[in-house]
């Protein structure tokens, strides 16, 4: 307490440190605060020579501190707090401290902000109100990347509130510090330390992610273990919410359904058993006693070898309903996953989640939400929007994008991911006729439902640079802001961060953004063109292996999704195969009834095409794939070229290690396709394309490869 007073103090009269100077190692993410060019910085020290904020909650003294720190990295002077509000404040207010506040706050929800500049008994000011002390917070940060990113400051009149509810982040962190398909080191969370030792890198991670509107986290993985559940875990899961509560994050928990019989040896975890609705009735009364503000439970259930209610001859409705019902009294919510396919369902695994839980519409409490991955089958490098979305117009549904790029290059492909999360929140589900975005589906517009989410698998890890690279950083950050407004483009986003990262010179902007927005579109060139998907090496899912066909599962090995033979190549969905297009609305399922309306960029995924048919261009579609695997290996090298010319204008550290990145991306754009191209031409028996280069070698030093202890794999 004498502390905090302390440091008030010393805030007030304004002579708060600088950090040392560090060097770029990727720690400070997007919240670096450079000092800012003469002419910037004089703009922002003219908009923000003094503070005053409402009272002095845990949360306001973190926005304070936040502008501190960011007006005097920016401008080399720290604005002092101010109880009364002077000529060219920054004015932090609630209507809860100043009740005549001179701005609307209806419609910003607890969460929203207001930023305006105003004049106030003859003062000018920049006021940076919301209803609730984390609006304020959020508004802080707003104001402060405008800041940073050299935006005129003058005449701010912005509004600005979430569009989405939940919007969380999902680890797949286990509980020994392993992270499922995590590519960035060892999981943040010391869960052996905790819950006594709790490093400052914990707030570190609250206030990066309350700088971008997430305002949730998952603590563990959806492949739980139940001892996540047992009083010691729930103390240590207690200590992190205690960190993140004045940041606006609430803490949640993946559940395993087994949990009532691993635990406390109950006979079985049938949903409809009152003996087992009564643990976990009492499990939640336990959490709630320790987290008086627990976000809920999320729920993997008979997927992928997890337990759940199916085991019983129950419906997932029949489990999420039981789960919620625990957690109703206190203001919980359950997330169960759609993400299902089972061993012995011979039906297109990309049907498999839809045929399940489309009959479930409506019988959902209403506390539940579903989680659907963006597309069918596993966040692939592209893939069409499942089909739920827009499928369950009675029940709410929430998104779940992969941040961590366990299919996209894992940590030193540089494939930025806003134009995925982009592309699949852009589709148009047509459930309600033109204009059912899946955007629309997720923030309840579509529907009229009020509990909304989109989640992101997260990509943080113990590596200093917390994404396992600096580009990947840009991901985490993609999501946030898009979960805050879906609307929001994958290029604005990008230049956002690129202007937060490394400079808002023009100069680094627009080269490092032309290269983010063409790199996913590179990777799915040089690993999946034309529709074609997962063809991953088996259980890394690291590199090529198109080949694998001897897996225990028919799903498992990637024949069984690209289906080539000497006739063809691709998975028929329509009618004449799986007819998994029949799962889209009738206007979709028209259009991808035939090759030549399908989109060419999804054609594989739904058409057995003959090699020698023509794609649009006139070429034939082994020529087309060929072409494609090239000009994807061209882009890593053009980008390659663009980051090198940027040389003068990056700092070593983060300059070097994305230099290197590209070399490994390079060197393995062409890896994925010589392997491709040897294998399928090993089916097609074609030649190759005029021009086109044969493979470096022989297709079986490409299947001889292995890799035994890549990262991420559980
Ligand atoms: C957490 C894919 C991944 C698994 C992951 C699973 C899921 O299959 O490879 O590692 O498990 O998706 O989303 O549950």
């Amino acid at each position: 307490m004498l502390a905090r007073l302390f440091c008030r103090m010393i805030a007030m009269i304004g002579i708060v440190a600088m950090p040392p100077a560090m060097a770029e190692d990727g720690y400070d993410l997007w919240l670096r605060y450079a000092p800012a060019q003469p002419t910037a910085a004089q703009q922002i020290s003219a908009h923000a020579r003094t503070i005053t904020a409402p009272g002095n909650s845990a949360t306001i003294q973190i926005a304070t501190a936040e502008l501190q720190r960011g007006i005097g990295g920016m401008t080399g002077t720290t604005p002092a707090l101010s109880d009364m509000i002077q000529q060219d404040a920054l004015w932090l207010a609630t209507p809860a401290a100043s009740p005549a506040l001179p701005v609307k706050l209806e419609g910003l929800g607890r969460e929203g902000y207001a930023i305006r500049t105003l004049m106030l008994d003859g003062k000018a000011v920049t006021l940076i109100a919301g209803n609730s002390d984390t609006g304020v917070l959020h508004g802080v940060f707003h104001w402060l990347r405008l800041a940073q990113s050299g935006a005129a400051l003058d005449r701010l009149d912005i509004r600005s509130t979430p569009r989405i509810g939940l919007r969380l982040l999902n680890h797949w962190d286990n509980l020994d510090g392993m992270v499922e398909r995590g590519y960035a080191g060892q999981s943040i969370w010391d869960w052996w330390r905790l819950p006594d030792y709790k490093g400052s890198r914990y707030a570190d991670y609250a206030r990066a992610n309350a700088s971008i509107g997430i305002n949730g986290t998952v603590l563990n993985n959806v492949n739980a273990k139940a001892t996540s559940l047992t009083a010691p875990y729930i103390v240590k899961a207690a200590a992190l919410a205690d960190i993140f509560r004045p940041y606006g994050i609430k803490v949640y928990l993946s559940v395993k359904w087994t949990a009532p019989m691993e635990l406390d040896g109950l006979k079985s975890a049938d949903p409809l058993d009152p003996a087992v609705a009564a643990w976990w009735k009492a499990k939640a009364d336990e959490i709630y006693r320790a987290i008086p503000d627990f976000g809920g439970f999320l729920v993997k259930a008979n997927s992928e070898g997890q337990p759940g209610p199916q085991d019983y001859k129950r419906t997932h409705a029949d489990g999420a309903n039981m789960l919620a019902a625990a957690l109703k009294p206190h203001g919980g919510i359950v997330m169960w996953r759609a993400f299902v396919y089972a061993h012995d369902n011979p039906d297109d695994r990309a049907k498999q989640a839809y045929t399940d839980f489309k009959p479930l519409d409506g019988q959902f409490a209403d506390n539940v939400i579903v989680q659907v991955k963006n597309g069918a089958i596993d966040f692939q490098p592209r893939e069409p929007f499942h089909p739920l979305f827009g499928a369950m117009p009675k029940t709410p549904l929430m998104m779940e994008f992969q941040i961590t790029k366990e299919y996209l290059g894992q940590s030193t492909h540089l494939t930025y991911l806003g134009p995925l999360f982009e592309e699949t929140l852009q589709s148009d589900t047509f459930a309600h006729g033109k204009g059912s975005t899946v955007a629309r589906v997720i923030d309840g517009s579509l529907d009229g439902h009020r509990l909304t989410g989109i989640a992101g698998v997260a990509n943080i890890g113990a590596d200093r640079d917390w994404s396992g690279s600096i580009f990947n950083q840009a991901d985490w950050y993609a999501f946030g802001r898009m979960a805050w407004n879906p609307d929001l483009t994958a290029d604005a986003v990008a230049r956002e961060w690129a202007a937060l990262t490394f400079s808002p010179d023009k100069a680094v902007v627009d080269p490092v953004v032309t290269m983010m927005m063409g790199s996913r579109e590179a990777a799915v060139d040089y690993m999946t063109p034309l529709g074609l998907a997962h063809v991953m090496g088996t259980g890394h899912h690291y590199g090529p292996a198109p080949w694998v066909s001897e897996l225990g599962r028919p799903e498992w090995n990637p024949v069984y999704y690209h289906k080539a033979d000497a006739s063809g190549i691709g998975f028929d969905r329509t009618k004449s195969g799986s007819n998994a297009i029949a799962q889209y609305a009738p206007p979709i399922a028209k259009r991808l009834a035939k090759p030549g309306t399908t989109p060419e960029r999804d054609l594989l995924w739904f058409h057995h095409i003959g090699w020698d048919d023509r794609l649009a261009s006139g070429e034939t579609v082994w020529d087309g794939l060929v072409h494609r695997y090239d000009r994807g290996v061209a882009t890593v090298g053009t980008m390659r070229a663009t980051w090198d010319s940027l040389r003068p204008l990056i700092d070593p550290e983060r300059f070097a290690q994305t230099q290197t990145f590209l070399t490994i991306q390079q060197r393995e754009a062409v890896w994925w396709r010589d392997a491709s191209i040897a294998y399928f031409q090993s089916i097609t028996k074609r030649p190759l394309p005029a021009g086109a280069a044969a493979p470096a070698h022989p297709l079986d030093w490409y299947k001889a490869q292995s890799f035994p202890y890549a990262p991420g794999n559980p």
